[in-house]
């Protein structure tokens, strides 16, 4: 045997920008009804869940994205009991949730049941949440569900993919509508937004449609190595709580690797240029 081969996988990020990372094993292949479906075993990053050809989730950095769409505004609202996340098939985030002691049930509705499978086999770390006796595990469509769903939850989170395929409906105002539809009177919701770097368009309408349905808007950032610019943003609308007036005693006795209470404040202190260019106060 000569030089051993090597492997590469590349997220083409946009036409001109990609991630590449070295392939020990490819340990599934599939499409789905929804969407194409890959997990890999990868030298740097450890499992990595692709849809689409999007990085989903690794191994090695999941627990960011996951605290921080999970405990910004878990830790907003004083009393969150009932949760909903739209997406987030391989559980992550429905773990983070548990981590909260006044959650009395939190609801996963994930469009792609292949998603939660393909997570029991490959991600037990992520996906052992789902059988907790405070999780509801829902396979359909998340914007179907909350338009039938009035002032039912404390807080919902959009743990979607990119809006592409069937996401594009969760970066939609009407959506964002059924959203506060389905919360209570003092309930917030968080959803992914891509990057600051390379979306800004698209950060900027949804931040447009949900300024336009909740007094409180803000935009909150975190640092993913393996999401395109490695630099990420969220968007939390909320009804009465302002997430810098959070439960700091909650947060700071989270077991957590990313988020903390200076992680918290500091999330939504924004790069200058991005800041004016976002969020113009008229
Ligand atoms: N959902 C957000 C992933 C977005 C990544 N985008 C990309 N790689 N182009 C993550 C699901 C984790 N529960």
């Amino acid at each position: 045997m000569g030089e051993a081969m090597e492997f590469w996988f590349t997220e083409r990020q946009t036409d001109d920008l990609g991630l590449s990372v070295r392939v020990r094993e490819t340990l599934l292949v599939e499409q789905t009804p929804f969407q194409r479906l890959a997990v890999f075993d990868t030298v740097q990053y450890g499992r990595m869940l692709v849809l689409d050809g999007a990085i989903q989730t690794t191994d090695r950095d999941e627990f960011i994205y996951h605290e921080m769409i999970t405990h910004v505004p878990l830790t907003t609202h004083p009393r969150p009991r009932e949760v909903l996340v739209i997406g987030g098939g391989d559980g992550g985030t429905v773990r983070e949730v548990l981590r909260h002691a006044a959650v009395t049930r939190v609801r996963l509705v994930e469009i792609d049941g292949h998603v939660v499978a393909a997570a029991r086999r490959f991600f037990p770390g992520l996906s052992r949440a789902l059988d907790d006796a405070r999780a509801d595990v829902v396979i359909g469509d998340g914007a179907a569900h909350v338009r039938g769903a009035r002032g039912a939850y404390d807080v919902i989170l959009v743990d979607s993919t990119d809006p592409v395929g069937p996401a594009v409906q969760l970066f939609q105002a009407d959506f964002y509508r059924a959203v506060s539809d389905a919360l209570t009177p003092d309930g917030l919701f968080v959803a992914q937004c891509k990057s600051p770097y390379l979306d800004r368009g698209l950060i900027r309408e949804v931040l447009d449609a949900v300024r336009s349905l909740f007094p409180i808007v803000c935009l909150y950032t975190a640092v993913i190595p393996t999401y395109p610019s490695g630099f990420w943003s969220f968007v939390l609308g909320s009804k009465v709580h302002h997430p810098l007036r959070f439960d700091e005693g909650r947060a700071e006795q989270l077991k957590t690797r990313y988020y903390s209470p200076e992680i918290h404040r500091a999330a939504f202190v924004l790069p200058r240029q991005i800041g004016e260019e976002l969020i113009q106060t008229t």
